[in-house]
C-alpha cells in the first residue's frame, strides 16, 4: 500500500506542477492543439494509394519520434532519481552562512541521481563501478549541487587525467567491447601506469562497487570544500551522507546472475521501496578541518585520492536526507537533470583541489552539447526556486520571455535593473584566499604518496572483506589479455599488501615480478624526476579505520528487504504466518514463491496470490528465504530442481534461512543440511532470530566453507 508522501507541496514541487500535465479527460491534439480525428491512419492518394507530403499530422508525429533522443552523458549514462527533502538538525551558522546550514525546520527539496560510471544508458544495474550520487538541493538562495560519488576517494588528482582515465575504462575503441566492465587491458594499461588510481582502486575492487541497493550506499563530496561564515570565515570540509539502512552489498556471484535476471535491479528497488512509502534517507556528515589545520595531516587536503580518516576527524551530523517521491517522467527528469559541482551558494565554496577546479569547467560544457543550449537552466527540473534576473539572453530554446529593452548593466533605461546584491543581503562573493605562486604545470609533491591510503584500505576491511577483493582483482585481471600489464599489477598490490599479491598471482597464475621496466608511475611530465614517485613514500599513520569497513557489528533497519516464503500447495498457514508477521512488524516485504503463478492454497483452505512464479524469479532478488512446514508444499519443492537451486543459492550467498517443521526434508537435500550450527541458518523457523539474522544482512563466516556448492 502507499503511504502518504511525508513532504507538503514543497517549493519545488509546486513549481514542477507548472509544467506537469497528463491527458487523461482531454482530446488528442498536435503540438499545435488542432484536435486529431484519426491517429491509425496517413493521408494517403485513394486507399491503397501513396501518402501525401500534405499530412502535417504524419510528419509532425514522426519528426518528433525520429529526435527523441538526446547524447547520453559521457560518464554516469545509467542512472536513477528521486525527490526528497533536506533537514538541518542545527543551526550551523558558526560554520557557514547557507540557508542549508543555518535555517532549522525548513524542508530543502531535493533530487538526487544515483549512477553508474562506465557503462551506457542501458547497461546492467550490477557492474562493479563506482556509483554516482548527485544531489540537487533547490534552495532559498539559489541551487547547490553536491555532485559526489559512493567512495570517499577519485582514481585522479588532477582534472587534465579525466579523459585518458574515462577512455581507458570505457569499451575499448577498436570494438566497442566490454560494456560496463573495467575487467580489460586498456584499464589495467593506465591503472598500473598511474598509481595515483591505486586507493579507488582499491574501492572499486571491494564490495562497495556492487551495493545491495542504492539505498544503502554511502556518499561522498570526496573533495575538500569550504564553509564561509557571516564573518568571512572559512573552515575546511568534507561531505559525507549515511545511509539509515545501513552500507551492504551483494556477493559477485550475485551480481553477475542479477544483471542477467534483471537488469533494472537497483532501479526496480529503489522505485517500488518509494512507491511502498519506504522513504530512503540518509544523514549528511561534515568533516569539519580549520584554516590553520591545513597543513598538520601527512596528506594534503587538496588532493582527492586521500580520505580523511574519521579518526583523525571525526564526521559530525548535521541533518537528513529523505527520498519520498519518485519522478513523474524519466527523460524529463533523470534523463535532463544537469549536475555541476560549481552550482554552490553563499556559505559554500571551493578549494584549489585540481580536480574540482577541472570539473568546475567541464559540467556546464557538456551540458551544452548534451541538452543542447545555454538554457538548460530553464529545463522544470533544473530550475531554480529562488528568483533567476540577469541578462543572459536567447539561445536555443529560450521559453523565459524577457520584456523590455534592457539586457545590459549598469542601466539606466530600466531603472539599473536588474541591481546587485551586497554581500550582507546575500550576494555571492568569494572567498579570499591569499594566493602567492608561481605559474606551473606540475603537481605538488605532496601529492606523491600512493601507497599508504590503499593499504589502510585493505588492513581496515574484514577478512572476508579482504576475500572478495583478492576475488576481484583476480577476476579483473584474469580477465585481461596482456601479461606484462597483469605483471605491472602484480608488482603495486605487491607494494600494498605482499598477501593480497601473492594471492592474486596464483589465482592468475603468475609471478609477482621483483622489478618492472621503467618507471614506476609513468604519468607524470616529461621532465618530471621519475625517482620523486612511489612506492618508498608509503607511510603508516594509523593501523585501520572501522568506518573504511562494511563488516558490521550491530543490526541495521531490513525495511524493504525482500524475504522469500517458498510454498506450494498445502503449505502451514500457522508457521507461514509467525514469520509473516514479524518481517512485516520490520517492514520488510514478504513474497510468496512458488513452483506455479495465480493462486495457491494454504492448508487452511485459503487462497494466497503467488508474488512471483519460479519460473520468473531468482534466489538472487531476495535478501532471505523461509519455507513453511506442510507435508504437499514440502513434497512438491523437493521435487523442484529450481526450487533446490533456490536454497542452495541462498546458502552459498551466506542468507538468512528458514525451515519449519516438515520443511527440514527440503533442507536435507540441499547444501543447508551441511551448516548444522550455522548462524543464519534454522532449523526451529524461530521469528525473532531470522529476523535478527536478516538485521545483520549475511552469515559471512560461512562463506569460507561454501566454495563446493555448485549453482
Ligand atoms: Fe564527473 N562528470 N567528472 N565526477 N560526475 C559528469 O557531467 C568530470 C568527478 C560525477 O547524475 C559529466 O552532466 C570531469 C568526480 C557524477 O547527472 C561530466 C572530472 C566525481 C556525475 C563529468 C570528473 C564525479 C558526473 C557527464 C574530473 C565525484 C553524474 C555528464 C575533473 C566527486 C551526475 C554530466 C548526474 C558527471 C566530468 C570527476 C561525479 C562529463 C572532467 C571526482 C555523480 O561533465
Amino acid at each position: 500500500m502507499k503511504k502518504k508522501t511525508s513532504t507538503p507541496q514543497g517549493a519545488k514541487e509546486q513549481d514542477l506542477a507548472k509544467c506537469t500535465t497528463d491527458g487523461s479527460d482531454n482530446v488528442m491534439t498536435t503540438d499545435q492543439g488542432v484536435k486529431i480525428n484519426n491517429d491509425a491512419d496517413s493521408l494517403k492518394a485513394g486507399e491503397r494509394g501513396a501518402s501525401l507530403l500534405e499530412d502535417f499530422i504524419l510528419r509532425e508525429k514522426i519528426t518528433h519520434f525520429d529526435h527523441e533522443r538526446i547524447p547520453e552523458r559521457i560518464v554516469h549514462a545509467r542512472g536513477s532519481a528521486a525527490h526528497g527533502y533536506f533537514e538541518l538538525y542545527e543551526d550551523l551558522s558558526n560554520l557557514s552562512r547557507a540557508g542549508i546550514f543555518t535555517k532549522v525546520g525548513v524542508r530543502t527539496p531535493v533530487f538526487v541521481r544515483f549512477s553508474t560510471v562506465a557503462g551506457s544508458k542501458g547497461s546492467a544495474d550490477l557492474a562493479r563501478d563506482i556509483r554516482g550520487f548527485a544531489v540537487k538541493f533547490y534552495t532559498e538562495e539559489g541551487i547547490f549541487d553536491l555532485v559526489g560519488n559512493n567512495t570517499p576517494v577519485f582514481f585522479i588528482q588532477d582534472a587534465m587525467k579525466f579523459p585518458d582515465l574515462i577512455h581507458s575504462v570505457k569499451p575499448e575503441p577498436d570494438n566497442e567491447i566490454p560494456q560496463a566492465a573495467s575487467a580489460h587491458d586498456t584499464f589495467y594499461d593506465f591503472v598500473s601506469l598511474a598509481t595515483e588510481t591505486l586507493h579507488n582502486h582499491m574501492w572499486a575492487m571491494s564490495d562497495r562497487a556492487i551495493p545491495r541497493s542504492l539505498r544503502m550506499m554511502e556518499g561522498f563530496g570526496i573533495h575538500t570544500f569550504r564553509l564561509i561564515n557571516d564573518a568571512g570565515k572559512s573552515h575546511f570540509v568534507r561531505f559525507h551522507w549515511k545511509p539509515a539502512l545501513g552500507v551492504h552489498s551483494v556477493t559477485w556471484d550475485e551480481a553477475l546472475k542479477i544483471n542477467g535476471a534483471d537488469p533494472d535491479f537497483h532501479r526496480r528497488d529503489l522505485w517500488d521501496a518509494i512507491e511502498q512509502g519506504i522513504f530512503p534517507s540518509w544523514e549528511l556528515g561534515l568533516q569539519i578541518i580549520a584554516e590553520e589545520d591545513e597543513h598538520k595531516f601527512e596528506f594534503d587536503l587538496l588532493d582527492a585520492t586521500k580520505l580523511i580518516p574519521e579518526e583523525l576527524v571525526p564526521v559530525r551530523l548535521v541533518g537528513k536526507m529523505t527520498l519520498d517521491r519518485n519522478p513523474d517522467n524519466f527523460f524529463a527528469e533523470t534523463e535532463q537533470v544537469a549536475f555541476h559541482p560549481g552550482h554552490i551558494v553563499p556559505g559554500i565554496d571551493f578549494t584549489n583541489d585540481p580536480l574540482l577546479q577541472g570539473r568546475l569547467f567541464s559540467y556546464t560544457d557538456t551540458q551544452l552539447s548534451r541538452l543542447g543550449s545555454p538554457n538548460f537552466h530553464e529545463i522544470p527540473i533544473n530550475r531554480s526556486v529562488s528568483p533567476v534576473h540577469n541578462n543572459q539572453r536567447d539561445a536555443q530554446m529560450r521559453t523565459t520571455i524577457n520584456k523590455g529593452k534592457v539586457a545590459y548593466h549598469p542601466n539606466t533605461m530600466g531603472g539599473g535593473c536588474p541591481f546587485l546584491a551586497k554581500a550582507a543581503e546575500g550576494g555571492f562573493t568569494s572567498y579570499e584566499e591569499r594566493i602567492d605562486g608561481k605559474k606551473i604545470r606540475g603537481r605538488s609533491e605532496s601529492f606523491s604518496d600512493h601507497f599508504s591510503q590503499p593499504a589502510l584500505l585493505y588492513r581496515s576491511l574484514a577478512k572476508w572483506e579482504q576475500e572478495h577483493v583478492i576475488s576481484a582483482y583476480s577476476f579483473e585481471l584474469g580477465k585481461c589479455l596482456i601479461n606484462a600489464i597483469k605483471s605491472r599489477m602484480l608488482y603495486l598490490l605487491d607494494q600494498i599488501d605482499h598477501s593480497l599479491a601473492s594471492r592474486v598471482a596464483e589465482n592468475i597464475g603468475l609471478p609477482i615480478p621483483k622489478e618492472v621496466e621503467g618507471p614506476i608511475n609513468r604519468n607524470i611530465g616529461a621532465d618530471a624526476d621519475p625517482n620523486s614517485q612511489q612506492p618508498g613514500k608509503a607511510k603508516h599513520y594509523l593501523e585501520s579505520s572501522a568506518a573504511l569497513s562494511q563488516d558490521i557489528k550491530k543490526p541495521t533497519p531490513i525495511e524493504g528487504r525482500q524475504v522469500a516464503a517458498l510454498v506450494d500447495n498445502g503449505f502451514d498457514m500457522d508457521t507461514f504466518s509467525a514469520i509473516e508477521a514479524a518481517l512485516k512488524a520490520e517492514g520488510a516485504l514478504v513474497k510468496i514463491v512458488s513452483p506455479s503463478g495465480g493462486n495457491i492454497t494454504c492448508n487452511k483452505g485459503m487462497k494466497h496470490k503467488v508474488d512471483a512464479p519460479l519460473s520468473t524469479t531468482e534466489s538472487v532478488f531476495y535478501d532471505a528465504v523461509f519455507v513453511p512446514c506442510g507435508q504437499s508444499s514440502v513434497d512438491s519443492l523437493q521435487e523442484n530442481g529450481k526450487a533446490l537451486k533456490f536454497i542452495n543459492e541462498a546458502v552459498k550467498h551466506c542468507k538468512a534461512i528458514a525451515f519449519a517443521g516438515k520443511a527440514l526434508a527440503l533442507r536435507d537435500r540441499t547444501a543447508a543440511k551441511d551448516f548444522p550450527s550455522d548462524k543464519a541458518i534454522f532449523s526451529d523457523a524461530d521469528p525473532k532470530k531470522f529476523v535478527d539474522a536478516i538485521a545483520l544482512h549475511r552469515n559471512w563466516e560461512r562463506e569460507p566453507q561454501t566454495s563446493h556448492i555448485a549453482v
